[in-house]
């Protein structure tokens, strides 16, 4: 046990607290106390193999469910927002609502990864406020853990049991004040201050913790509009079936019968934060602790196509999206192609049936099929004599 172990944080002081934090970009501060145990429906998730073949999800899940295993001695969880809405102004110039195929010109990106990767510009707010609970609690370096995203810990739920927002039908943490637009961070600490309150208006669900959907009455607008039917019920997302799995997580093919639903989304999906009535309360971020990269929603499909290395690597360089590699987005360009392209995508298609990678030769491979129909085999005569990799030459023979 540390010196700050036993110290309560409360009153004037816990507030000072989160002025401090507040200052240092995070839009939202709440406190949560890690007394009254973990719901355990992750377990739930994991046994119906929702987690796709995200395996690190199921090697961390008892540190997910006990904060205990992560830092020993922990007593509370901060829980830190930052909201990346741009505003409406901004908003529209990137992209406007739900597009019509025939109209599309360039590829769509989740807005989060519209900005330099977040993990790496909010971690300068999380250093500044642990040296703020040393200085303002007396915490010292062994007496606090932080983390965004990547860290073993369910955010959404101690989001919600702090009152930063509720979990919705769509899964989401949604906060009465900035929707679904908020990136989640949290600390760990052996502090213990005084929690506030969660959004509770209806009775607990079994597990302790509040059902998802507490303040979306009615409303199943997010659950009708998702493109690949990911929603076996409110508030759970089968990743197998999610665009943002398939075209960020998943590094290989991307299963058939999913690809039309993506539609024009080539790295992530907002469909069912967009449709979501609580973003209407939603105010620009103060973007401290974040740097926007609109122009990447400017690319065209047939610049991103003809992607090289080199281009790779300047243009989303410090962005989320290097996470996925040339070949990642070269599929997923693939399969926008084969949704929205026409034949003017013929020289760059051809040349990605060609390609190196066996993932991006079948997404090639089904985009010219889906464009060219039955002229398939003069687009792709050279190609298809070469191929001899069976997930690519079922992709010519239409094999699921
Ligand atoms: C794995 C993951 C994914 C996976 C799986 C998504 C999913 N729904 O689980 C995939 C790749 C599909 C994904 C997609 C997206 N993700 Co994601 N993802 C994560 C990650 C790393 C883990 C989530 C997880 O544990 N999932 C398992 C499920 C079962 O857990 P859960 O959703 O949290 O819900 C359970 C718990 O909350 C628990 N619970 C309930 N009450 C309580 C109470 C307490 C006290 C506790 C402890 C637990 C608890 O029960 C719930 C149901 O089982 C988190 C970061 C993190 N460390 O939490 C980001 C995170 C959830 N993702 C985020 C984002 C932004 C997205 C996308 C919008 C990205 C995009 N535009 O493409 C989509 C949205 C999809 C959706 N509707 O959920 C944000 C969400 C922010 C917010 N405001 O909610 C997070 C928090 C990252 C961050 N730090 O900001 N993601
Ligand atoms: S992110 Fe897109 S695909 Fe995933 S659950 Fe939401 S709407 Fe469905
Ligand atoms: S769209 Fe409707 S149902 Fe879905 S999270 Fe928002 S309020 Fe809830």
């Amino acid at each position: 046990m540390t010196a700050s172990a036993g110290l309560r944080v409360e009153g004037q002081e816990r507030e000072a607290l989160r002025t401090r934090l507040t200052a240092l970009g995070f839009d939202e501060v709440r406190f949560a106390a890690v007394a009254g145990g973990v719901n355990a429906s992750l377990r739930d998730w994991l046994d119906a193999g929702r987690q796709a073949d995200m395996a690190w999800l199921e090697r961390t899940a008892d540190k997910r469910m006990n904060p205990e295993l992560v830092l020993p001695g922990v007593r509370s969880v901060i829980l830190l927002g930052v909201n990346y809405w741009p505003g409406a102004q901004i908003e529209n110039r990137v992209q406007l609502a739900e597009p019509q195929p025939s109209k599309i010109e360039n590829p769509r990106w989740a807005r989060y990864a519209l900005h330099a990767d977040y993990h790496d510009t909010m971690k300068h707010g999380l250093a500044a406020a642990g040296k703020a609970l040393e200085e303002m609690a007396g915490a010292t370096p062994t007496d606090y853990r932080y983390y965004v995203d990547t860290g073993p810990v369910l955010e959404r739920g101690w989001a919600a049991r702090s009152g930063l927002g509720f979990r919705g039908k769509n899964a989401m943490l949604i906060s009465k004040t900035h929707g679904n637009w908020l990136f989640l961070a949290v600390i760990l600490t052996r502090l213990e201050i005084a929690p506030d309150e969660p959004l509770r208006k209806k009775p607990l669900s079994a597990s302790g913790d509040e059902p998802a959907g507490l303040l979306c009455g009615k409303c199943t607008r997010c659950l009708d509009a998702c493109p690949t039917q990911a929603f076996p019920a409110p508030g759970v997302v089968d990743a197998r079936r999610c665009i943002s799995y398939q075209t960020i997580e998943n590094k290989g093919i991307i299963p058939r019968e999913l690809r039309a639903g993506i539609g024009v989304r080539i790295y992530g999906c907002d469909v069912c934060l967009e449709v979501c009535p609580w973003n209407r309360f939603a105010r620009a971020g103060r973007q401290l602790l974040l740097s926007a990269r609109p122009g990447l929603a400017a690319l065209p499909l047939f610049e991103l196509l003809q992607l090289t290395p080199t281009r790779f690597a300047e243009i989303f360089k410090g962005t989320p999206i290097k996470r996925l590699k040339l070949t990642g987005l070269l599929r997923n360009a693939c399969v926008v192609a084969g949704n929205v392209g026409g034949p003017e995508l013929r020289p760059a298609l051809t040349a990605l049936a060609a390609h190196d990678s066996a993932v991006i030769r079948a997404h090639a491979v089904w985009a010219v099929r889906r464009i060219a129909g039955d002229e398939t085999g003069e687009w792709l005569h050279a190609a298809r004599l070469g191929e001899t990799d069976e997930a690519v030459l079922a992709e010519y023979a239409g094999v699921t």
